[in-house]
């Protein structure tokens, strides 16, 4: 019986400016993960359309994200970059997704239910259907880890719920085509075709929050740009969102412990180790005792020394749209044979004539 190699996959969707949250959640994890894995990074193109549905400037959007990736250091030769929309296969499983999810299960996302607002009636199937398509977009790669932040945990839990009751619903279908793999979930060892997932979260930057408010997530949708640092952002620009930032009139203390009910010094903090490779307890050895006008100045610096190469390398690639249009085509094209590959399998689990 075969066991699953390990492989990561994880998107970011096209629908604004990149943030440090995206960066220090989710971009730097892809780079740190890729010297020990085969990775498959996604523009989640289709998921964008949840948010906006008529955009003027997608495509760039796309761009923008791709450039990021590129920038940050993501190999698009040795891995797989692509734009999620060229490979159909993930709009094909997500439908067979929806078969298998319950509706009970998308109305408890927190996500929805914060997106959608008061007026849930209003919002689009796409975006109750959300979770039913990155469980494909996973899934169709067959992939075991994914790297993501702290707010796609719930996300990633549906992922593994939609994988287990298909392998269960299709369980003697799946074992008489001899596709089963066996795999370890907690400590039971079950068979199926579909990996339960393992999310990558955690680290001092896991969850990202907002310079204006810690109660509340970076996020690319807030209106207040001071609330979050883009990865397009120039050193000024920089320095002064981080001297804005909310925070409190006490020193910085020595212990994490006296981080509790600290939110906004808790984030100013992890956003410092996030961006350090430190660990919180490292960042307060360091600036434990001192007060913010001396730790913001320093944050500021190190934000500048690490962003501004990445923003500077992005700005070179952008400018030329036939090389990262290049190296989408060309992921998209290994990527549909990947994706189309388990597809095959899944049609025939199921029942779906093909040739
Ligand atoms: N604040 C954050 N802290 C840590 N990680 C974060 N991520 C997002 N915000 C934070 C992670 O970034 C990856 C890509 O995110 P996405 O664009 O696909 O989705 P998102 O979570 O909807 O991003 P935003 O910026 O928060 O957008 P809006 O404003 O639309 O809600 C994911 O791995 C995510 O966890």
């Amino acid at each position: 019986m075969s066991s699953f190699k390990p492989l990561v996959f994880s998107g970011v969707q096209p629908t604004g400016n990149l943030h440090l949250g995206n960066y220090l959640g989710a971009i730097k994890k892809f780079v740190a993960l890729q010297d020990q894995s085969d990775c498959i990074y996604c523009v989640v193109d289709l998921h964008s359309l949840t948010a906006q549905l008529v955009h003027d400037d997608l495509e760039d959007q796309t761009r923008q994200i791709t450039a990021a990736f590129l920038a940050s250091g993501i190999d698009p030769m040795k891995h797989i970059v692509f734009n999620q929309s060229r490979v159909m296969q993930h709009a094909e499983l997500a439908w067979i997704f929806n078969c298998v999810a319950r509706i009970g299960w998308m109305n408890r996302m927190t996500q929805f239910k914060d997106k959608a607002g008061k007026d849930r009636e209003n919002a689009s199937l796409g975006l109750l259907a959300y979770p039913s398509l990155m469980a494909a977009d996973i899934l169709v790669y067959r992939a075991t880890h994914v790297p993501v932040g702290e707010d796609q945990k719930q996300h990633l839990e549906l992922t593994r719920d939609i994988a287990q009751k298909f392998n269960n619903d299709f369980s003697g279908r799946i074992a008489a085509r001899g596709l089963g793999v066996e795999m370890q979930v907690g400590e039971e060892t079950v068979q199926g075709y579909f990996p339960i997932t393992e999310p990558v979260i955690g680290g001092p930057a896991a969850r990202i929050m907002s310079l204006r408010d810690g109660s509340k997530k970076m996020s690319k949708s807030d209106p207040s740009d001071l609330s979050r640092i883009n990865l397009t952002d120039d050193a000024d620009t920089i320095s002064k969102k981080i001297k804005k930032a909310k925070t409190d009139p006490d020193a910085l203390p020595s212990e994490v412990k006296g981080l509790e009910s600290r939110p906004e010094a808790d984030n100013l903090v992890g956003i410092y180790a996030g961006l350090a490779d430190m660990t919180a307890e490292q960042v307060l050895a360091e600036f434990g005792g001192r007060q913010f006008s001396v730790f913001k100045p320093a944050l500021a610096d190190l934000a500048v020394e690490k962003l501004a190469p990445v923003a500077g390398e992005m700005r070179r690639i952008m400018a030329d749209t036939t090389y990262v249009d290049g190296v989408l085509r060309d992921g998209g094209e290994r990527a549909g044979a990947l994706a189309e590959a388990t597809m095959r399998d899944v049609r025939s689990i199921i029942g779906l004539l093909q040739d």
